[in-house]
């Protein structure tokens, strides 16, 4: 079983670049949901010069998924004034989670010296952006919500920092503020793709076998420069601390152009995806820093394939 050969990208990627968003030199890692008949990207643009590092989030919207707008004013923006701001040095990597019909916003807010952390936020109209809480201490690659309670519980994932790379932690929590019973499930693996570090791409999905989790895996010192691969894993239904079923494989790895040459090269990182009523599973992910790709997978093949590793 080849699990790249369950992904299918789309035929005209990239399907979002800088030349959509006239003064910016990147728009890549984004969240991804539905709101209201509309698919909505939350868009890490980066412009040279702007305020901050330079990367603020975009709303994208589109009505199929794959011809998107960039709106030109900022969604979340750096140095703003406000109780969770002062890390808002470096906005990127959001991700989005529809819980109990709300929408939360997690991303990592990095203050260069200072560290990163994770701040949760939610809107009601994809227009305005309330920034709630920190919900972790630095450095942490950032917070996850599942899509539902589990036994009465919020549950998140995360990728806090080790002394070298970092791991895949599962945590809980009565309200989405104060988390606890935090368990690592995945550590870097063996393999070249995965070696220094892993961490959560978007909100985990739902399925009768278990939750498909879908991760980045990061290679370091066995290569010449890191890439940032795709993989899949399961966790138990029940207890999502235990996981289930993991390949060795990555079902996603840099192979075209736009995957392999950009500000930073061999880099796929997808931070959202939409589950479509047929099971069709649009992944969105950035290319190289630089852009934003799609690729398709059917849930239901990836899910069996994935079950044929069990852990
Ligand atoms: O360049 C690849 C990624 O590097 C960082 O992510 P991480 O801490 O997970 O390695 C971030 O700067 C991210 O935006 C970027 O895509």
């Amino acid at each position: 079983m080849i699990l790249t050969q369950l992904v299918k990208r789309y035929e005209n990627n990239p399907i979002l670049t800088a030349k959509d968003l006239p003064g910016s030199d990147g728009v890549f890692n984004c969240a991804a949901t539905k709101f209201k008949d509309k698919y909505i990207l939350l868009v890490s643009v980066s412009v040279p010069g702007g305020p901050g590092n330079g990367r603020a989030i975009h709303v994208a919207e589109s009505s199929d998924g794959i011809n998107f707008k960039i709106r030109p004013e900022q969604f979340i923006a750096p140095e703003q004034p406000g109780p969770f701001t002062d890390f808002d040095y470096d906005l990127c990597d959001p991700r989005i989670t529809c819980l109990e019909g709300k929408y939360y916003i997690t991303y990592p807010a990095h203050k260069p010296g200072l560290g990163i952390v994770g701040v949760l936020c939610t809107t009601e109209d994809f227009v305005t952006c309330q920034r709630l809480e920190y919900i972790s201490l630095p450095h942490n690659r950032v917070p996850i919500l599942f899509p539902e309670k589990i036994k009465g519980q919020y549950v998140r994932l995360d990728r806090p920092y080790g002394f070298y790379g970092g791991s895949m932690w599962v945590s809980f929590a009565n309200d989405l503020y104060y988390w606890g019973r935090h368990r690592m499930i995945l550590p870097p693996g063996k393999q070249v793709w995965n070696c220094e570090k892993v961490g959560p791409s978007g909100p985990p999905i739902k399925t009768e076998k278990g939750w498909l989790v879908i991760y980045h895996g990061v290679s370091g010192a066995m290569m010449a420069n890191s890439a940032y691969h795709q993989g899949v894993m399961m966790l138990d239904l029940e207890d999502p601390s235990k996981v289930i079923a993991c390949p060795n494989q990555y079902i996603m790895g840099p192979q075209e152009l736009y995957e392999r040459i950009g500000r930073v090269p061999n880099v796929i990182f997808s931070t959202g995806h939409v589950v479509e009523p047929d099971g069709e599973v649009k992944l969105y992910y950035a290319a190289a820093d630089t852009c934003i790709a799609l690729a398709t997978f059917n849930l239901e093949e990836m899910v069996e394939a994935c079950m044929q590793f069990p852990v």
